[in-house]
């Protein structure tokens, strides 16, 4: 049977696409994640600045504001999960693996922050690389590729080459297509349906569709509706995306509604691995 983790997200932003201003006070995130773990999450994905299309950036002072007292209060909470730090910038990164995080998730890879490489190398933490063509602010206006599976599989490659001759170890090193991050939903979906091509890079690969606008597009259209389905309504899609994910090689996913995906990947991942159960 396929191995996967599944990992919840927690975003501690007034502005997130899907989930912006629910979980801002410290208490409201920390007893998300509870229900995030007891749902079945492995990794916590902490974030507090969206990355949304149009977002506007925010600085460290306000993005470690937001996100240091979820992070001390998980550590004090000991959930038995690995903590992830969804950031670009090294300052944020840093409080947060003093503060118990095992993982930074840089939807830059490492292109944003210079500083971002020596710190992940010499805390010896794991590190997610996802691809991003352009920044949030204005990726989603007409993103063009030759073969959008052929630039992120190279774009990869070379990120890949780059943090390992920064001293990160290989092993420590996750990959993500970045679903979303300056594509069209044919790009989305062409990314989806090859996703073997980037598992062959040899290393775990991360998916995010939970409830991204794609999959309100498709959604509206299998109901005949004219405007997307807004993002609560995203989950079936969510869900079928993860499991072709499972089947086509990803080992991780990146999900707001951890208990019907785990629930989706438990069933696939038992029927793929044809044991009978
Ligand atoms: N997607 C989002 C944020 N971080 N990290 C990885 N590795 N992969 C993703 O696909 C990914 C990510 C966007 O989703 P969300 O956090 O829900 O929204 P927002 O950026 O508005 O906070």
């Amino acid at each position: 049977m396929p191995a996967y983790r599944l990992m919840g997200v927690l975003n501690v932003t007034p502005d997130s696409f899907s989930d912006g201003g629910r979980f801002i006070e410290p208490s409201d995130a920390l007893t998300r994640a509870r229900e995030l773990v007891a749902e079945g999450a492995e990794i916590l994905d902490v974030g507090g600045e969206s990355t949304r299309p149009g977002a506007e950036p925010v600085g460290s002072a306000e993005e470690l504001a937001r996100v240091l007292p979820v992070l001390e209060g998980l550590a004090g909470a000991a959930l038995g999960v690995l903590v992830s730090i969804d950031t670009t910038k090294a300052p944020v990164a840093r409080a947060a693996i003093e503060a118990g995080a095992g993982l930074v998730n840089d939807v830059s890879a490492l292109r944003a922050d210079p500083e971002m490489a020596e710190l992940v190398a010499a805390s010896g933490v794991e590190c997610c690389l996802m691809h991003m063509l352009g920044e949030p602010r204005t990726m989603q206006h007409e993103p063009r590729y030759e073969d959008v599976v052929d630039e992120v599989k190279a774009f990869l490659e070379e990120r890949l080459r780059f943090a390992v001759a920064a001293g990160i170890a290989e092993q420590r090193i996750l990959l993500d297509p970045g679903i979303g991050f300056g594509k069209t939903v044919a790009h989305n979906l062409e990314l989806l349906a090859r996703l073997r091509e980037l598992a062959a890079l040899g290393r775990p690969l991360v998916i995010g569709t939970s409830r991204k606008s794609f999959l309100g597009v498709l959604g509206a259209r299998a109901h005949g509706l004219e405007q997307p389905l807004e993002p609560a309504r995203r989950v079936p899609g969510t869900i079928a995306t993860c499991v072709l994910a499972l089947e086509r090689g990803a080992s991780v996913f990146r999900v707001h509604d951890v208990a019907p995906v785990a629930e989706a990947l438990a069933v696939a991942a038992a029927t793929l691995g044809g044991d009978g159960r």
